[in-house]
């Protein structure tokens, strides 16, 4: 009689693997991997082998909570150091020839997410607008009072992006639409949201949460105060 009952759970077993075999693979056997849907657009959950992060599972831990921008009226303005301030149209920012890159955010609280973001190179926008000579730092102003800085040469020669598209799916406004820096290899206080304006200086600045304590350079694994 034992023999039945350890055939039985054998039986048992392996329909229990193969049928949940089948719903995760009928879910992978599209393109890059597995689709999402976000509002009318498909999100994407997995990218070059990395399973994403869903949008509805990302925080929001802004300083006054959601900006809305709305997109006809927008403008992004560069100025400082550049040779000719300007402003260009949520259009204009997303004409320019586009990069996609998988990114982790890490915030200093923790938690952090894996995405794929797409958006335009800060390069390609200040080659644009010219940076003088003796340039060092760039300020992201948001809509919400928030700012930060980055390094000009951190930002250029990790080709650094404004992102606009999360998943394959436009910029949400709770996640910072119209732009989001998507600056990798940073804590997230770095990732400025809702971005209204760029400066360019050569004077070091401290921004939101740099200026209350945390390190101004901020490399993920780097020490997060002082
Ligand atoms: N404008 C703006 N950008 C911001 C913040 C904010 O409060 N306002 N918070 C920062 C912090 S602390 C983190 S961890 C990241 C990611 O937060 P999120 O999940 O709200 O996108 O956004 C950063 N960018
Ligand atoms: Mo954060």
């Amino acid at each position: 009689m034992k023999w039945i009952s350890t055939t039985i759970l054998v039986i048992l077993v392996s329909v229990i693997i193969s049928s949940s075999g089948c719903v995760s693979s009928d879910s992978d056997t599209e393109g890059d991997g597995s689709d999402g849907i976000y509002g009318d657009e498909v999100e994407t959950l997995e990218y070059q082998g990395v399973e994403l992060t869903p949008i509805n599972e990302q925080r929001n831990n802004a300083i006054k909570g959601t900006q809305r921008i709305n997109e006809d009226t927008y403008l992004l303005r560069i100025d400082g150091m550049v040779d000719t301030p300007e402003s260009f149209t949520y259009g204009q920012v997303t004409s320019y020839p586009n990069v996609s890159k998988v990114v982790i955010l890490d915030c200093v609280e923790g938690w952090g997410f894996t995405a794929k973001w797409t958006g335009v190179p800060v390069k390609t926008l200040l080659d644009e607008v010219g940076v003088q000579e003796g340039a060092s730092t760039v300020i992201f102003y948001s809509e919400d009072g928030y700012s930060t800085a980055h390094d000009l040469d951190y930002l250029v020669e990790n080709n650094i992006i404004l992102g606009y598209k999360l998943n394959d799916v436009t910029l949400p406004e709770d996640r910072g639409f119209p732009f989001q820096l998507v600056a990798e290899g940073k804590y997230g206080y770095k990732w400025g949201k809702w971005i209204t304006s760029i400066e360019v200086t050569d004077e070091p600045y401290e921004g939101y949460w740099e200026s209350r304590g945390y390190n101004n350079n901020a490399d993920v694994g780097g020490p997060r105060f002082g």
